[in-house]
């Protein structure tokens, strides 16, 4: 009787660890530090991978509102034809609002890749009006 508990609670404790050790490895997003200027985006990490979950820190570093989108980059037309905030957000995969980037201020996004994008394919923007001619975007993959 006493061999059968013994062995109970190693298989108790066995599976208690087991369960705890995997379930971690779902929760556990990575971290991407990510920072906004006048006028530039800097990344952490610029290789993602599809799938995996990412927490993107996004801190406007800058003394001007920004905001933070993931999406396909702009053509020299769609650019020229000043496309509005509405189509935009359409176009991006995940974002940050101007609202909660006001200057100084740090948000966060969790956000996995769902499909794989080439170099060229995507990349980080800020869209406020100027900000993205004035350079603030850039170029990522996902494998
Ligand atoms: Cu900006």
């Amino acid at each position: 009787m006493f061999v059968f508990k013994k062995v109970l609670i190693v298989l108790l404790v066995t599976g208690f660890l087991l369960t705890a050790c995997s379930g971690q490895k779902v929760r556990d997003s990575i971290e991407v530090q990510i920072n906004l200027t006048e006028f530039g985006i800097e990344s952490s990490l610029t290789d993602f991978e599809s799938g995996v979950p990412y927490r993107f820190i996004v801190t406007n570093a800058g003394t001007v509102e920004h905001e933070f989108m993931i999406m396909p980059p702009l053509t020299a037309d769609e650019m020229g034809m000043g496309m509005d905030m509405g189509e935009m957000d359409q176009m991006a995969l995940a974002m940050i609002a101007t609202e909660k980037l006001q200057p100084g201020v740090t948000a966060t996004l969790d956000f996995s890749f769902t499909e794989t994008a080439p170099a060229g394919a995507l990349e980080l923007a800020c869209h406020t009006p100027g900000h993205y001619e004035a350079n603030m975007k850039l170029p990522i993959t996902v494998k």
